[in-house]
C-alpha cells in the first residue's frame, strides 16, 4: 500500500519532496501540515490530532538527527471535527532541508521542506494542470509523459440545439468549436465557468507579470514570447470566441453532449455535441474576460496580430446582446421540457446577474476608459462576498484596484468604498485563524461546499488584494495558511492536489485519470474538497462538514477535479512565490 503510494508520487513527476521510504512508513495521520513544505522565515505549524502534552521534534529526513525541538500548544476543542488538537509550531525553524515532525506517542509525519521558491512546483503544476484539461488536441509524451494521450472532441462538427436555433442558425446547423479546456472531471466546455477561470489567469498575469514571464509550465508553446500563463489561456479563450453568434453577438451558455459521457479517454467520446441556448450570463462574462484579454494581449500585437481588437470587438458586441436579452436566464430544467434532446450535464444557471454586470462593465470601462460603460452598481453595498463562478463581482473590485492609477473619475470616486469593502472582506477572513482549530483563514462551517478548496484558494486571492493594498503583512500569511490548508494542514490531512505529495487524491473524479491505465491520477489537478452536501451519495468516512472528503472515483460532489477550482491555486501559489 505505502510501496504503491510512493511509486505513485514518483510517478507523477516526483513532484515535490524526496520521499523516504523508512519514516514514510511511519507517516502517521494524525500530523497535519503543508507536506510541500515552508519558506525559511515563514510561519510553519502542524496540527496534531489526539496528542497528549509534551514535546515534539524536527528530523532531517531519513536520520534520527533532531534539529529542532518545541512543546506542543495547549488542548484545543475543535468543535466542527470534535476531535482535540494541538499545535506543534516551529517557525523559529529556519533550516533548509527535507524534514519530518516527529510527536512521541503520535508518530512522524509526512516529510516536508524547508527553502526558498518552495512552493514553486506546485505553481508549475497547478498551471501545467490546464494543459492536460486541453480539448481537441493530442498531448505528447514530450509535454504529457506517462499521462500523454490522443486528441479527443475536435468539435468541428457541432450541432446548435434547438433552444439555441434562430434564422439564420435553424436547429442542426453545424459549427466549428475547437480547443478549450474540459471543465472538469466531464468533458464539457461551458461559457460561465470559463469566465471566472480565465478571468483569475489574466488577473495572475496582470497583478505580478514578471512573475508569470519566469514561471513555465512545460507546454508546447513554453519558448515562444508569451509567458505560459498567456500561451495556456490561450487554448481556452480562441474557443471563447467560437462561442459567440456573429449575427447577433450573443454567446451560447454551453457546449456540451446531451449527457455526460462515460469514464472513458477523449478520444473514445463521438456522441454529439450541441451548443445551447444564449444566456444573459454568459453574454456578460463573456464580455468581462474578452475585455479584460483584449488589454492583456495588446502588448504582444507583434505575435498575435489582430488579436487584441478582435476581442474587445466581440466584448462590446456580447455586452449589446445583454443589453437587449438582460433576463435570457439558464434554466436547464424549463428547457428540456421545451426541446429535444434534453440535456442533462452541468447547469451552471445563475439568475442573478448583478455581480456579472458589474464584472462586464468593470472590465469594459478599464479597457476602453470610456465612461459611458461605468454602472452605478458595479459597487454593490454589505459585505463583499468571496469569489466564485456564481459570484463575480470580487474580480471587478480587484480590476478597479489594479488600475487604480489611470481610472477615470467615475472609477476614481468609487475607490475608497472599493478599498473599504476589500480590506473588509480580508479583515474578516483573517480573524477566523483565531477561531479555526487549524489557525487557517479556511474554516467557519459556512466554508465547506461544493468546490470549498477553491473558497479557500479564492479566500487566498482575496486576502493577497487586501495585502498589496495595505501592506499588512498579516494578510500575506493569512493567505499562506489557506495555501497550507490545500497542502495538508486541514481535518482531513490530504494534500489535495492531485501529485503533490505522498498523500494526495489517487482516485479523482475525473475521466483521464480514471481511464488511461496509468495507476497515478493526472498531475496538478485540485479536487474539489470537503463538501457536507454529498451529492454523490458516495460512502464518507464522516458526515461532519470538514471531514466530508472521500478519495473515491464515484465521489463527484468532493473528488472531482474543475477549472474554476485550479485557476485561483495557481493564482494563489503564484502570488505567494512571488511575493516571497
Ligand atoms: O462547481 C459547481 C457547484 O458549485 C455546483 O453546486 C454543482 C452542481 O450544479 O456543479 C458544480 O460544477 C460542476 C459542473 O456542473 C459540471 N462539471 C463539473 C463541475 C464540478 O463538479
Amino acid at each position: 500500500m505505502l510501496r504503491k503510494a510512493l511509486r505513485t508520487a514518483l510517478a507523477a513527476g516526483g513532484l515535490l519532496v524526496a520521499r523516504q521510504p523508512t519514516q514514510a512508513q511511519q507517516a502517521s495521520a494524525a500530523i497535519h501540515l503543508n507536506q510541500v513544505g515552508f519558506y525559511p522565515a515563514a510561519p510553519k505549524l502542524a496540527v496534531v490530532v489526539g496528542a497528549a502534552a509534551g514535546q515534539f521534534q524536527l528530523l532531517a529526513a531519513g536520520s534520527e538527527k533532531s534539529i529542532f525541538t518545541g512543546a506542543l500548544g495547549a488542548a484545543r476543542y475543535d468543535s466542527l471535527t470534535r476531535q482535540t488538537v494541538r499545535q506543534a509550531d516551529f517557525s523559529a525553524c529556519q533550516q533548509v532541508g527535507t524534514f519530518v515532525l516527529r510527536v512521541p506517542g503520535v508518530g512522524t509525519s509526512y516529510p516536508f521542506q524547508i527553502k526558498p521558491r518552495v512552493h514553486e512546483a506546485v505553481a508549475q503544476a497547478a498551471l501545467k494542470g490546464f494543459y492536460y484539461q486541453r480539448a481537441s488536441t493530442a498531448l505528447p509524451p514530450a509535454y504529457a509523459g506517462a499521462w500523454s494521450r490522443p486528441a479527443g472532441h475536435p468539435d468541428t462538427q457541432v450541432l446548435v440545439h434547438p433552444s439555441a436555433a434562430t434564422a439564420q442558425r435553424p436547429a442542426g446547423t453545424v459549427l466549428v468549436s475547437p480547443r478549450g479546456w474540459y471543465d472538469a472531471g466531464d468533458y464539457n466546455k461551458y461559457v460561465v465557468n470559463s469566465g471566472i477561470t480565465l478571468g483569475t489567469l489574466l488577473s495572475l498575469y496582470e497583478n505580478f507579470p514578471s512573475y508569470c514571464t519566469r514561471l513555465s509550465a512545460d507546454i508546447p508553446e513554453s519558448t515562444n514570447a508569451l509567458p505560459d500563463v498567456l500561451d495556456e489561456s490561450l487554448w481556452n479563450l480562441r474557443w471563447l470566441l467560437t462561442m459567440q453568434d456573429p449575427a447577433d453577438g450573443g454567446v451560447y451558455h454551453k457546449l456540451t453532449n446531451a449527457g455526460f459521457d462515460g469514464m472513458v479517454m477523449p478520444a473514445a467520446c463521438h456522441t454529439p455535441r450541441y451548443v445551447v441556448q444564449k444566456s444573459t450570463a454568459a453574454a456578460l462574462d463573456f464580455a468581462a474576460v474578452l475585455a479584460q484579454a483584449s488589454r492583456v494581449l495588446r502588448p504582444f500585437g507583434h505575435a498575435l496580430p489582430g488579436l487584441a481588437d478582435s476581442c474587445l470587438r466581440a466584448s462590446t458586441q456580447a455586452w449589446t446582446w445583454a443589453r437587449q436579452h438582460p433576463a435570457s436566464y439558464y434554466r436547464q430544467e424549463a428547457l428540456n421540457k421545451q426541446f429535444q434532446p434534453a440535456i442533462s450535464t452541468g447547469a451552471y444557471g445563475d439568475e442573478d446577474v448583478r455581480d456579472e454586470w458589474a464584472w462586464a462593465a468593470t472590465e469594459l470601462y478599464v479597457t476602453t476608459q470610456n465612461e459611458r460603460y461605468w454602472l452605478a452598481d458595479i459597487l454593490a453595498p454589505g459585505p463583499l462576498p468571496v469569489a466564485n463562478w456564481g459570484q463575480v463581482r470580487p474580480l471587478a473590485y480587484y480590476t478597479l484596484l489594479r488600475a487604480s492609477a489611470t481610472l477615470g473619475p467615475a472609477g476614481r470616486r468609487a475607490l475608497p468604498q472599493v478599498r473599504q469593502q476589500v480590506l473588509a472582506l480580508a479583515a474578516r477572513l483573517q480573524a477566523g485563524r483565531a477561531t479555526h482549530a487549524y489557525s487557517t483563514a479556511m474554516g467557519r462551517i459556512a466554508d465547506y461546499t461544493w468546490g470549498s478548496n477553491a473558497e479557500a484558494a479564492n479566500q487566498g486571492v482575496a486576502l493577497l488584494q487586501a495585502y498589496r493594498l495595505s501592506g499588512e503583512r498579516l494578510y500575506l500569511t493569512a493567505a499562506l495558511t489557506n495555501l497550507d490548508y490545500l497542502l495538508g494542514r486541514n481535518a482531513t490531512g490530504y494534500c489535495f492536489l492531485t501529485g503533490g505529495s505522498s498523500r494526495s487524491p489517487q482516485h479523482p473524479h475525473h475521466r483521464p485519470s480514471e481511464a488511461d491505465g496509468v495507476p497515478a491520477p493526472v498531475p496538478g489537478l485540485l479536487v474539489g474538497g470537503p463538501n457536507p452536501g454529498r451529492q454523490d451519495n458516495c460512502t464518507y468516512p464522516s458526515a461532519l462538514p470538514p471531514l466530508t472528503y472521500t478519495d473515491a472515483v464515484c465521489s463527484y460532489a468532493s473528488n472531482e477535479i474543475a477549472i474554476n477550482w485550479n485557476a485561483p491555486l495557481v493564482y494563489l501559489v503564484a502570488a505567494i512565490e512571488a511575493l516571497h
